[in-house]
């Protein structure tokens, strides 16, 4: 397993340090606080009935932040359901994100420049669609690549094979990320595969493949820009398995984690917390403060704040723009009913 942090903070692998500016490391700490607020709220407002379908992150900071941090603006991601922080510090607003869980289509509706795709729910299906971005972007030429995710289950989908070795034989500009948290909603990892490693997964599509640990940001961040660097060299994908953990429950839709996983084992990946790590590391360096994290946090409810009143006055999603928004040419089936509704909806 490929780590740069230890537990501690202390750098165990020197030789791949990556090359960052302190104030960069310092942004990738901001983002992993953020986002942990973030989370932390989100879920709050999930039980006060303001957010509608939200897949709990925090424990896999490391692993979304650190591979975005290694992207550029050019870069295509195609998200699943759990990775709506990338999407945000990629450039969807707050308050879109937020429209995305109240399932309001305006969520979905990437602003111009920002490139990415919605989270898909279908499990793999966004690393064929992946394929299809990363061989684009190689044929116009463009030094970008499509980065995807897709969690330890989604390695169990026909998609997954069919995207990597698609993507591998073209030799696409691809990187795919596993973020391996040791479960698929309550089925554990071994029962999904007999395989020893995720990232040996890479072999058969003729790619590369690397297993890192994905509680440390800085082997995630470095493991994604040499995965960056080679594709767009025109070296092809790669695949990248994070070991990583979510602390809280599947989805906010029923799902008790107490039900499959042991209190043991939640302690045993606190212990390897990304954003404890980081900090030790940064105040190490004197580059950290109480101070200054506390500053994110207020700022972070503050954005909160507004987004989520913005999202709530947002005006409401109609059967029409469903339509519409499904649909460049009207099928004749529906033109009926959208005269239907058009009637309805202007009473
Ligand atoms: C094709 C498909 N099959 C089943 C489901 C139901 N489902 C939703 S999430 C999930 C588990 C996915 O686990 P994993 O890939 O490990 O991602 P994680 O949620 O752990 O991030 C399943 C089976 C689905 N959404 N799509
Ligand atoms: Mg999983």
């Amino acid at each position: 397993m490929f780590q740069i942090l230890n537990e501690d903070g202390k750098i165990v692998n020197k030789d791949d340090m990556p090359d960052l500016s302190d104030d960069e490391l310092k942004e990738l700490m901001r983002r992993m606080v953020y986002t942990r607020i973030l989370d932390q709220r989100s879920i709050a407002l999930n039980r006060q009935g303001r957010l509608g379908f939200y897949a709990p992150t925090a424990g896999q900071e490391a692993s979304q932040l650190g591979s975005h941090f290694a992207l550029e603006k050019d870069d295509f991601i195609l998200p699943g359901y759990r990775d709506v922080p990338q999407l945000i510090w990629h450039g969807l607003p707050l308050y879109q994100a937020f429209l995305f869980s109240k399932g309001h289509f305006h969520g979905n509706q990437m602003p111009e420049g920002v490139h990415a795709l919605p989270p898909q729910i279908i499990i793999g299906a966004q690393y064929v669609q992946a394929a299809g971005v990363g061989l684009g972007l190689k044929m116009r030429g463009k030094k970008a690549v499509a980065i995807t995710y897709t969690g330890d289950g989604g390695t169990s989908q026909g998609d997954f094979y069919e995207g990597m070795n698609f993507a591998g034989a073209y030799g696409a500009n691809n990187i795919f990320i596993v973020q391996n948290n040791g479960f698929a909603i309550s089925v554990p990892r071994d029962k999904q595969t007999a395989a020893k490693t995720l990232a040996q997964k890479a072999i058969a599509a003729g790619i590369e493949g690397i297993q890192v640990d994905g509680m440390d940001v800085l082997a995630v961040y470095a493991a994604t820009k040499h995965a960056r660097e080679r594709a767009i060299a025109g070296e092809g994908p790669m695949l990248i398995e994070t070991m990583t953990y979510r602390y809280g429950p599947h989805t906010m839709a029923g799902d008790d984690p107490t039900r499959y996983r042991s209190a043991d084992l939640d302690s045993e990946w606190e212990k390897k917390d990304p954003l404890v790590r980081f900090r030790k590391f940064l105040e190490g360096k004197k580059l950290w403060s109480e101070e200054e994290e506390n500053q994110v946090i207020e700022q972070a409810k503050e954005d909160i704040k507004e987004a989520i009143k913005k999202a709530d006055q947002y005006p409401k999603q109609k059967v029409t723009d469903f339509i519409s928004n499904m649909f460049e040419k009207l099928p004749n089936n529906l033109v009926e009913q959208m005269e239907e509704y058009k009637a309805k909806e202007s009473k």
